[in-house]
């Protein structure tokens, strides 16, 4: 197949940057093939890019919500109809396995009629005022103009988990998704263009991040920015727009883990360990990354563990015969490595996998082995930093309440689970596991739709995307009182007695 050309797309027009450089992205299954080459934009592109949302911005605002529903009615539509073809460009571009680059394309699909129902609710509150003939109610009101940047990993559904809850809410937007998915950016904001937003609505601009990131991030003329990506940049991005008071939603890191106690159905908890740790080969912000496996179960546990993971196929993922995919570049593959590396001086033992598969047909793509490492300790690095690979660490405990506690003991709190029988654990663990998300006899990924998404401490700025919680990022609180008694009323003084 060849190259997609990429282009921007501002104010309704695919266009190239004003610089003309480009740059690629290629299949991490077997990195010599190029998917798309995309413009390396400059702040130019920005600026022309905010002109065009601003301008959008006036007017797309004062169309009744019901109306701008439609919109993302038929963006749901025509992804839906679209759906197989971005998949295979993304498992090409991303290379994640073909089933699971459905299940992105259809979480885009989820969000677009979640939020399409949301323009006929929207809803805000209406409440008694302290004071007679006085009417006093809660709007939701757009925020303006929104910068979203977004991660490879999900490069369908993460961008519509935030340009659709931004444009029901009366919101323009400027995108600008990963380096390493450009292909798969075009491709959603092509099914914008088909919906028919209004010129200057959806706006795409392809880049490399600290390039032109930095420029969306302190641009004046955005309003928002909703990052998702690495702590450590979303701390870059929450730093520039704390000092200069912009709204921000960060989405950031997780070292999430899953707890198998003594009484959990342990071919369940198998299962859930295998798909939360190398599903997306690991390349989740919510994977397993720690496994708290307690000491009644843990032999026979790993001993399943490493007899099933040693059967995962790894594979190109078009191949439907595959299970674990890529990883997205050779420099996330050093990074793993380098993890692998520093487990082994820590002290951990690894028991399967930890290096580059030798199979000669796999040597061309960002190949890395599924890796399960033991005797691991809750505070050594590669419990307490995120991977983002196919790499699982192994740590024993004796108790519940040491289960609980190690799980807690990292700067993360995204995702969580809990294997157990024994309903009051599953409840207290409900209560105590400090994660924004918890799973209870299930794997720490699968997030759907229509429930907040976002994690506590270092996982975020305490936003949630998704549900109606999204809704709350994407619009401002206007407060509104209505006096109809024809006369001045004071609050505070007029209504008491004393
Ligand atoms: C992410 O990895 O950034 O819950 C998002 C899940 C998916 C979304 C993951 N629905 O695993």
């Amino acid at each position: 197949m060849p190259p997609l050309t990429c282009f921007n797309y501002i104010n309704g027009q695919w266009v190239p940057a004003k610089v003309r450089e480009t740059s690629q992205s290629r299949n991490p299954a077997n990195s010599s093939e190029v998917v798309a080459t995309f413009p390396l934009s400059t702040s130019a592109d920005v600026n022309a890019a905010v002109e065009a949302a601003r301008k959008a911005y006036l007017s797309w605002r004062k169309i009744p919500a019901p109306q701008r529903a439609e919109y993302l009615q038929r963006v749901a539509q025509i992804l839906t109809k679209r759906k197989e073809e971005l998949a295979t460009v993304m498992t090409r571009e991303m290379g994640k396995t073909i089933a699971e680059a459905r299940g992105d394309v259809q979480e885009g699909i989820d969000c677009a009629f979640y939020y399409a129902g949301e323009g006929r609710r929207l809803f805000g509150q209406t409440t008694p005022s302290e004071l007679s003939n006085k009417f006093a109610m809660t709007l939701r009101m757009p925020v303006g103009v929104c910068a979203l940047i977004t991660p490879w990993n999900f490069p369908v559904a993460i961008p519509c988990w935030k340009s659709l809850p931004a444009l029901v809410c009366g919101n323009t937007i400027i995108l600008k998704p990963a380096k390493d998915t450009p292909a798969c950016a075009t491709l959603l904001v092509e099914v914008f263009q088909q919906a028919g937003f209004p010129p200057g609505v959806v706006n795409l601009v392809h880049g490399v991040g600290p390039e032109i990131g930095q420029d969306l991030v302190e641009h004046p003329g955005i309003d928002l920015v909703s990052f998702t990506g690495s702590s450590v940049i979303g701390s870059q991005v929450g730093e520039i727009c704390g000092r200069i008071h912009k709204r921000v939603c960060l989405e950031l890191g997780g070292k999430n883990a899953q707890i198998v106690m003594e009484d959990a159905d342990l071919e369940l908890a198998l299962e859930g360990a295998l798909w939360g740790a190398f599903g997306t080969t690991g390349q989740r912000c919510t994977a397993t990354s720690r496994l708290i496996l307690h000491r009644d179960i843990k032999k026979e546990f790993t001993e399943k563990l490493l007899e099933k993971t040693a059967q995962l196929r790894l594979g190109p993922g078009i191949d439907p015969k595959t299970d674990v995919g890529p990883l997205i570049s050779s420099t996330q593959r050093e990074k793993v490595k380098k993890y692998i590396d520093l487990a082994r001086e820590e002290g951990a033992k690894i028991l399967l996998g930890g290096d580059i598969p030798k199979d000669s047909a796999l040597k061309s793509g960002f190949f890395f082995e599924p890796t399960i490492l033991d005797h691991v300790t809750p505070q050594m690095r590669v419990a307490q930093e995120e991977i983002f690979g196919p790499v699982v660490g192994l740590i024993e405990v004796s108790s519940f309440e040491e289960a609980i506690s190690v799980l807690n003991d990292t700067p993360y709190g995204l995702s969580s689970s809990i294997y157990t029988q024994d309903i009051n654990r599953a409840f207290q663990a409900m209560q105590d596991l400090e994660a924004g998300i918890t799973y209870i006899n299930g794997p720490t990924i699968g997030a759907e739709v229509h429930l907040a998404f976002g994690g506590v401490k270092q996982s975020g700025n305490g936003h949630r995307e998704a549900g109606t919680t999204a809704l709350d990022v994407f619009s401002e609180w206007k407060t509104v009182y209505v006096d109809f008694s024809g006369r001045l009323q004071r609050a505070q003084i007029d209504n008491r007695s004393v």
